[in-house]
């Protein structure tokens, strides 16, 4: 690559040889939709920091001894066209797209969606199970909140119904909830399709929890969805709603590794609701490095030299 030019504005930098859809099994859809925020906003500009920020990541990982994503390549598709008469009609968009991007052929092993914010979710898992069938579909779910409220400010749609809207598809395993509503409790704990480990349990190291996940993802097809402020805001302060005592980055990777570690296959997974601060760059260089170790741990082997 010449010196006189910065890298692609592509996730990772990669070039077009790394980067074209023919030869990448990783693709990225970044959809920056922002309409039923209820606190802090500018999730809109999350996907453009997150793939900005990723340009300065390394694509050499320790942990696979190796330039991981250079092999799998990356493809960054366009972002999506957003639809603003209602958020149903965005999710619709959203199932729309993530259908056709998961059948087209040559087409991508592993789908990220970059929010934007998280009602954009349930459309991803739609699609997802529209392509792979969602019999032996389910959902793991990193979040501060349970999203499990059937509307919010007069929507079924708003990011607060997220989890319920995605239930109406497959199981879902919550991981780091810190704060929800007394009827989601009561939904929570009426529900054999919910299973929630509250953040107390979440960010002991080595919790007999992350078995459990082990245990309800093995053999299966898994849609994985990160809400960034399941993480805690010590490291991820560019969410709407920082609740404390939340996950560690550690954490965070133990759940990424038993993921795509025990599951069938992670065809589609999103990270959303990154509202980057200006002139704070870490939140934005967190996101990236996650949905980079993310495609690694899915799409390349491991080093079987000791770190
Ligand atoms: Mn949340």
């Amino acid at each position: 690559m010449s010196d006189l030019f910065q890298p692609p504005p592509n996730f990772m930098g990669l070039p077009e040889e790394l980067s074209g859809p023919e030869r990448s099994r990783a693709w990225l859809l970044p959809v920056p939709y922002e309409a039923t925020t209820s606190y802090g906003a500018g999730t809109r500009d999350g996907p453009a920091a997150i793939i900005a920020a990723s340009r300065q990541v390394e694509w050499y990982d320790r942990e696979f001894d190796r330039e991981a994503c250079a092999e799998y390549g990356i493809h960054t598709l366009s972002p999506l066209a957003l639809v603003h008469t209602s958020p149903e009609h965005m999710i619709q968009a959203v199932e729309a797209a993530v259908t056709e991007v998961l059948s087209r052929a040559p087409g991508p092993e592993v789908l990220c969606v970059l929010g934007g914010e998280h009602s954009i979710s349930p459309g991803v898992v739609r699609g997802l199970a529209r392509v792979h069938g969602a019999r032996d579909l389910v959902c793991v779910h990193v979040d501060a909140h349970a999203d499990l409220r059937d509307e919010y400010e007069g929507s079924p749609f708003s990011h607060a119904c997220a989890a319920r809207r995605i239930l109406e598809t497959c199981p879902i395993f919550q991981i780091g909830v810190r704060n929800l509503s007394e009827k989601e409790e009561r939904f929570r704990r009426g529900s054999k399709r919910v299973r929630t480990v509250f953040a107390e349990k979440a960010v002991e190291p080595g919790g007999r929890w992350l078995a459990d996940l082990g245990r309800f993802v093995h053999g299966k097809t898994v849609f994985l969805t990160v809400d960034l402020d399941g993480l805690d805001p010590s490291i991820m302060p560019a969410v709407g709603t920082p609740e404390p005592g939340g996950l560690s980055w550690a954490r965070m990777l133990d759940v990424a590794r038993v993921v795509c570690g025990k599951a069938r296959r992670v065809p589609a997974f999103d990270v959303v609701e990154l509202a980057p601060i200006p002139g704070m760059r870490s939140p934005d260089f967190l996101a990236a490095s996650l949905v980079h170790k993310i495609f690694s741990l899915l799409l390349s082997t491991r080093s079987a030299k000791r770190r």
